[in-house]
């Protein structure tokens, strides 16, 4: 199985609640809409299904208003389902939330062992290797736990920093093939895409980072021409979306769906 990072017969999704209006943000510029919040996700989710993808997409769950960011509480890999346990006090119980839906759409799940946290925003993987970023939400304990997992599912785990400005690993990087990552200037510098091509955003748009490649295109956030431009010019497919409501919860396109592949049964 080759390109299995960028390429997905499946999505999961969660519909925004209500609640989303006490989503978790670094700084506060007001709360996103409902109703804008539900039109983007409906537009969002139209468009993976566009590449061909069988989406599902989960009910509302109020009691978890950052419950949309449905990519924080899991990681897919290789047909497995990894549970993992979100860094933010709000956000622990979507772990449990998410576990049946993934047992019944999974053939295998596997569990985090106790202590620390993980959130799969800290999470990159390629075809080969599994980058874990620690931040405010993913501790070394947590690490810990997730390592003998991936390397049992044949992959390298690279550990990284994310920088303390920064919310999540990808909320400034996303792959766009196996060999190729878009980053913000300020992570690239980092050095920790030692080994990868790295194409940086342009100035100012460090929240074109937050984009996902899935199947044919590369989906990046609405309002960051220049860096469309720059993936155009790279021989990208490029589909831009709005994600406004998303962003004034401090997420993006990576963080709302899980993108997996299954074999067929
Ligand atoms: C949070 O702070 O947890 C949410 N408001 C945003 C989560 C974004 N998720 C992601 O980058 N994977």
């Amino acid at each position: 199985m080759t390109n299995h990072s960028i390429t997905f017969t499946h999505a999961l999704c969660r519909a925004p609640s209500r609640s989303v209006t006490d989503g978790l943000r670094a700084e506060d510029h007001g709360a996103p809409d409902p109703d804008v919040f539900a039109r983007e996700h409906a537009g969002y989710v139209a468009a993976l299904r566009q590449t061909g993808a069988e989406v599902t997409v989960l009910e509302a769950a109020e009691a978890f208003p950052d419950s949309v960011f449905i990519e924080d509480p899991a990681l897919c890999l290789k047909g497995v389902a990894i549970v993992l346990r979100p860094g933010a006090p709000t956000r622990r119980g979507e772990a449990a939330a998410l576990r049946p839906d993934l047992q019944r759409l999974f053939p295998e799940i596997r569990d985090l062992g106790p202590g620390g946290f993980v959130d799969g925003g800290d999470i990159l993987c390629s075809d080969t290797e599994v980058m874990v970023g620690l931040s405010a939400r993913t501790d070394a304990q947590g690490v810990a736990q997730l390592r003998p997992i991936v390397e049992d599912l044949g992959y390298q785990l690279r550990l990284v920093e994310t920088p303390p400005e920064i919310l999540h690993f990808k909320t400034e990087s996303s792959l766009l093939d196996p060999e190729t990552i878009l980053a913000s200037p300020r992570l690239a510098a980092t050095g920790c895409f030692d080994g990868y091509r790295v194409i940086e955003t342009a100035p100012g748009e460090e929240g074109a980072a937050n984009a996902i490649r899935f199947n044919a295109p590369v989906f990046l956030s609405q309002g960051f021409s220049q860096s469309a431009d720059r993936l155009s010019d790279a021989g990208y497919e490029v589909r831009e979306l709005p994600t406004s409501a998303a962003a004034l919860l401090d997420g993006g396109l990576s963080c709302m769906s899980l993108r997996y592949s299954l074999p067929d049964r």
